[in-house]
């Protein structure tokens, strides 16, 4: 995300990178995958690819547990990933995860921890996985206040098998970008987007938002938005439908290519 302040003050704003919500999508996936398994784990029921390294006694398991991720345990739209996680969980569902050198076709991918989730199993039978990050960059001198932060909750139908291959996983939250030194912000959110594990090109259903906005030093007068509704359907094609408007034009559904694979 780029923003090109001009000389005179003004912002000018690129055209907002929709695709971006689709790929931060594809980075929860892997954190609905340990939730699932992690859920798993806890009721006495991890399969194969749970393998506790301190002793895990009576359901509900807790302590710590390794993922050898790779063909007999594959990350969900990340076949070719391989790598371990070390997942440390409490009886209340509390969990971490520390995703090390998971390497996906050569690429790092998105993700390298996640700390304070929490995993439930409701009574609808579905697999509940609820997480929040901050990462604040502050600059006293410059007055310049970077921050990044994060909320998502994570429905996974585990479709009563350990097998993570008939799993549905519906994702639904928000993330945030804010620039106070250049007043620039990017806020993406995600409502029912659904993954299923038979398409790795796209999420099958929901819809993203993805908002920009900036300002130059005379905030007052120079305020440049943009505005994009991303609609997910269930052909497996690697697209979907993008609907936007703002400072660089509107677009009444124009196809949007999600680049998940
Ligand atoms: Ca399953």
């Amino acid at each position: 995300m780029v923003l090109t302040l001009l000389a005179c003050g003004q912002v000018q704003l690129p055209e907002p990178d929709a695709g971006e919500i689709g790929r931060a999508l594809k980075a929860r996936v892997p954190i609905a995958w340990v939730g699932t398994l992690t859920q798993q784990a806890l009721e006495g029921q991890g399969g194969e690819c749970v393998v506790w390294e301190t002793p895990c006694g009576e359901a509900p398991c807790a302590g710590v547990f390794v993922i050898e991720v790779g063909e007999d345990c594959p990350l969900p739209m990340a076949a070719a990933a391989s790598g371990d996680v070390t997942v440390t969980v409490d009886s209340t569902g509390l969990f971490g995860a520390a995703f090390g050198e998971l390497r996906d076709d050569g690429r790092g991918l998105r993700i390298e921890r996640v700390d304070g989730a929490v995993v439930s199993r409701g009574g609808d039978g579905l697999i509940e996985i609820g997480f929040a990050d901050e990462e604040l960059d502050m600059d006293a001198e410059d007055s310049e206040v970077e921050v990044l932060n994060s909320g998502y909750v994570i429905e996974v139908d585990d479709a009563g098998t350990l097998s993570t291959q008939d799993d549905a996983v519906v994702i639904s939250g928000a993330r945030q970008w804010v620039k106070a030194g250049d007043s620039a912000h990017a806020f993406q959110t995600a409502l029912d987007a659904e993954l299923d594990g038979r398409c790795r090109a796209n999420p099958v259903a929901g819809q993203g938002l993805v908002q920009e906005a900036g300002a130059g030093d005379d905030f007052d007068a120079q305020v440049a938005t943009n505005l994009v509704i991303v609609e997910f359907d269930a052909e497996c094609d690697g697209t979907a439908t993008a609907y936007g408007g703002g400072t660089s034009g509107a677009s009444l559904g124009s196809e949007l290519a999600l680049d998940l694979l």
